[in-house]
């Protein structure tokens, strides 16, 4: 594997997750090949479960990691080309993702949308600059628009859980404080039906996500009806597409017991981090229902089994 930014750089995203549920079988086997590698993680934005993930995961296979903070630790990165640097930015991101590239063998970036203007965040600029100036393999840890690693995290949980069963997925929108990214629905949709799994997506008219990762998909705007024989129920804010970045309001949408006794005893998924009683309640959080916690760990073998297939390709 030459680079992860989307389910496109899987030859199979299902196959890919079988192989990280092996990796967890046996998480020291490859513990070797990272020997005298070096792993750069990049975060514009916070982070908990990924950065975490990521380091546990190149430990696992002898690598070490170097770790940036750029917003609060390093210069601020111009993107513009041909900008005339003559305001808060002091260092543009080509020679940033250079030198990085020189001092590490594998690069990851987390970048967020600006939520401001459509075509700025769905161009991934920042991705991209670090792909033509980096030089070296580069895996997204949530950009503007995606977030695969957590899309293959959330397509092993599923397959450990429903086996080579078919099971009734639903992704469904709920409510939040602040106008969140659409990267974890447009990755999970995309992750989702690329492996030919069945995919309901339910949320308020106006709040249709982008159909280039949509298609394919049941769209339902009943919350209630998508939640019948349902089989895993995945959870996610996202700000509104169509109006860019806007914040809808409707806590109608929160996710409790109620709406899960619709289901055929569902499991509850979530990326986290959620805002209880906001998102999901404490009663359905805090039910045999959900798998968040097991989801999270999942976020290991997800990266590792990345990292393998880079290391692999160098
Ligand atoms: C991010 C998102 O993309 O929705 C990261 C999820 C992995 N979530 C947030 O930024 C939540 C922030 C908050 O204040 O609740």
């Amino acid at each position: 594997m030459k680079q992860f930014l989307s389910a496109n750089d899987a030859d199979d995203p299902l196959q890919l997750a079988r192989e990280a549920i092996e990796i967890k079988k046996d998480p020291y086997e490859f513990s070797h090949l990272g020997e005298n590698k070096v792993l750069g993680l990049i975060f514009f934005n916070p982070s908990l479960r990924t950065r975490m993930s990521m380091v546990r995961a190149a430990y696992n296979l002898g690598m070490k990691v170097i770790t940036l903070n750029v917003t609060s630790d390093s210069w601020q990165l111009e993107t513009e080309e041909g900008a005339v640097m003559d305001k808060g930015h002091a260092e543009h991101v080509r020679e940033a993702a250079a030198v990085m590239g020189s001092y590490c063998d594998i690069l990851g970036v987390r970048s967020f949308p600006g939520l401001r203007s459509r075509e700025e965040d769905y161009a991934e600029k920042l991705i991209t600059s670090f792909r033509n100036y980096g030089n070296v393999p580069l895996i997204n840890m949530e950009s503007a628009s995606l977030h695969p690693l957590q899309s293959l995290a959330d397509l092993m949980t599923i397959k450990e859980f429903a086996g080579n069963g078919k099971p009734k997925i639903v992704l469904t929108w709920a409510p939040h404080v602040k106008s969140l990214p659409q990267s974890v629905a447009n990755s999970f949709a995309q992750w989702i039906i690329a492996s030919n799994m069945d995919l309901t997506i339910t949320h308020p008219e106006e709040m249709e996500l982008s159909s280039e990762f949509t298609a394919g998909a049941t769209i339902e705007y009943d919350q209630e009806k998508a939640f019948q024989s349902a089989d895993f129920i995945y959870v996610k804010n996202w700000s509104s597409y169509k109006d860019y970045g806007k914040l809808h309001k409707d806590s109608w949408w929160m996710v409790d017991e109620r709406k899960l006794a619709l289901t055929n005893n569902a499991r509850l998924m979530h990326c986290l981090p959620v805002r209880r009683n906001v998102v999901i309640t404490d009663g359905a959080l805090d039910s045999n229902h959900s798998i968040v916690i097991r989801q999270a760990e999942n976020r290991i073998y997800s990266a590792q089994v990345v990292l393998k297939k880079i290391l692999e390709a160098l």
